[in-house]
C-alpha cells in the first residue's frame, strides 16, 4: 500500500487535484497491486486567515511519513504571494530537499501549439528546474523601509553541491534517454553565480561524453523555445530560470492547464511532490472550468515514481486519446466542457496497460 498525502490548495486547486485522485483511484479499482490510500490536509490561504498558519508547525514531521504529495495550487488574493507560497510551497519543496523539479514541454495529441511551423514531434522536451536553491534561497533584507532611502537585497544561493548534483540528474536522464543536455544560465550578466554553473556545466559535460551538451544564455533559450523548439530535449535551469521558461513551455503546449511537475527528492529520504505547475488561478475558481490535465498528468508522473511506470504510461495514453477525440475540451482549449467532466473522460478511458504491474 502507497500512502499519499493530498494537499489541494488554493483556487483550483482543490478541483483539478479532485479529478487526479478520481484518474488514481479509476487506476486502483483496474489493478489491485496499485493500492493507494490518500490523506487530505487542508492547508493554504483558508488555514492562514482563521490560524495565522499555511500550514501548522509540525506538517514536514506529518508528512514525512507519506510515500508521496499531491498537491494542487497555492495563492490568493486575499494574502501576498510571497507569504503564501514560502509558507507552504517553498517549506515542502526546501524541506524535502526536492531538488529536481521535473517539469515535461510536450505538444499533446489534437492539441494546437502557438508556433505557427512547428510539428508535434518538435516540441518535447523536458525541463530539469532545480529545487532547493539559486533565486528562491530567501536571503536578503530590506533596509530604510518605508522610507526614500528603502533598499531591497536578494542574495541567489548557488553551491557547488546543488549545482552539480541537480546538472548531473539531467546529465544522467540525458544518457538514459538517448536525448541531449542543455544547460540555461547568464553568465554574462550574472557574473558570480551564472558562472560558477557553466564552469560546472561543462565540467560535467565532460564525465558524459556520449550526451550531446549545449549552453545558451537565458533570453537565446527563451527564443529559440518559440523559434526552434526542435533544439531542446532535457533542459537544465536554476530555479526561477526554469520556472519561467516552462511557463513559456506550457504557452507552446497550447495552456497552462496542461502542465505538470514532478518534485524530487531523488535519495527518497523524503516523499516526493506532485503538482500542475499553474498556479491558483482566483479568476476561474470555483466555476468548474479548470483544466485539470496538468494535474493528472502529474499524478502519472507520481506514479511513475512510485513503481507504476505501465499505468503511468497509460494515463497519458488516455490523457492523449481524449484530446486526440476533441468530445471533451475544458474552456482554455476551446471547449465547454467542465473539469469534472474532463476527469471523468480519462478515467473512462483508461483500459489495461500491456505490461502487468509487478507485484
Ligand atoms: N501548483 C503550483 C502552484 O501553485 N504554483 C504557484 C506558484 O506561483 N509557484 C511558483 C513556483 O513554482 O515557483
Amino acid at each position: 500500500m502507497k500512502r499519499i498525502a493530498v494537499i489541494p490548495g488554493d483556487g483550483v486547486g482543490p478541483e483539478v487535484v479532485r479529478e487526479s485522485e478520481k484518474v488514481l483511484r479509476m487506476v486502483g479499482t483496474m489493478d489491485p497491486a496499485v493500492e493507494l490510500a490518500f490523506d487530505h490536509y487542508e492547508w493554504g490561504t483558508d488555514n492562514y486567515l482563521r490560524s495565522g498558519e499555511m500550514m501548522p508547525e509540525d506538517a514536514l514531521d506529518i508528512l514525512q511519513h507519506y510515500d508521496a504529495l499531491l498537491f494542487g495550487a497555492v495563492g490568493s488574493p486575499a494574502v501576498k504571494d510571497h507569504v503564501t507560497l514560502r509558507d507552504l510551497l517553498l517549506k515542502i519543496r526546501f524541506g524535502f530537499d526536492l531538488y529536481v523539479n521535473l517539469r515535461p514541454v510536450k505538444l499533446l495529441d489534437g492539441v494546437e501549439t502557438p508556433l505557427r511551423n512547428a510539428e508535434q514531434a518538435d516540441v518535447d522536451m523536458v525541463f530539469v528546474r532545480e529545487g532547493t536553491e539559486g533565486e528562491y534561497a530567501g536571503v536578503g533584507d530590506r533596509i530604510y523601509r518605508g522610507t526614500s532611502r528603502e533598499v531591497a537585497l536578494q542574495t541567489a544561493v548557488f553551491s557547488r553541491r546543488g549545482t552539480e548534483r541537480v546538472i548531473r540528474w539531467a546529465f544522467e536522464l540525458g544518457r538514459r534517454e538517448s536525448r541531449s543536455v542543455t544547460s540555461v544560465s547568464k553568465a554574462n550578466a550574472l557574473n558570480y553565480s551564472a558562472v560558477l554553473w557553466d564552469e560546472i556545466f561543462d565540467e560535467m559535460a565532460l564525465e558524459y561524453p556520449d550526451v550531446p551538451a549545449q549552453r545558451l544564455l537565458v533570453d537565446a533559450a527563451a527564443m529559440f523555445m518559440v523559434m526552434e523548439p526542435e533544439r531542446f530535449g532535457v533542459v537544465v535551469a536554476s530555479n526561477l530560470f526554469a520556472d519561467i521558461l516552462t511557463d513559456l513551455g506550457a504557452a507552446i503546449m497550447g495552456g497552462m492547464g496542461l502542465a505538470p511537475s514532478a518534485g524530487l527528492n531523488p535519495e527518497r529520504v523524503y516523499p516526493s511532490m506532485f503538482e500542475p505547475i499553474h498556479g491558483s488561478a482566483p479568476e476561474i475558481a470555483g466555476r468548474g472550468e479548470a483544466n485539470p490535465i496538468g494535474s493528472i498528468w502529474s499524478a502519472a508522473q507520481m506514479l511513475d515514481h512510485l513503481g507504476f511506470s505501465a499505468w503511468s504510461a497509460e494515463i497519458l495514453r488516455s490523457i492523449n486519446e481524449v484530446l486526440r477525440a476533441g468530445v471533451v475540451r475544458t474552456p482554455d482549449l476551446g471547449g465547454t466542457s467542465s473539469t469534472v467532466e474532463m476527469g471523468d473522460a480519462i478515467a473512462a478511458a483508461l483500459t489495461q496497460p500491456k505490461v502487468a504491474t509487478p507485484a
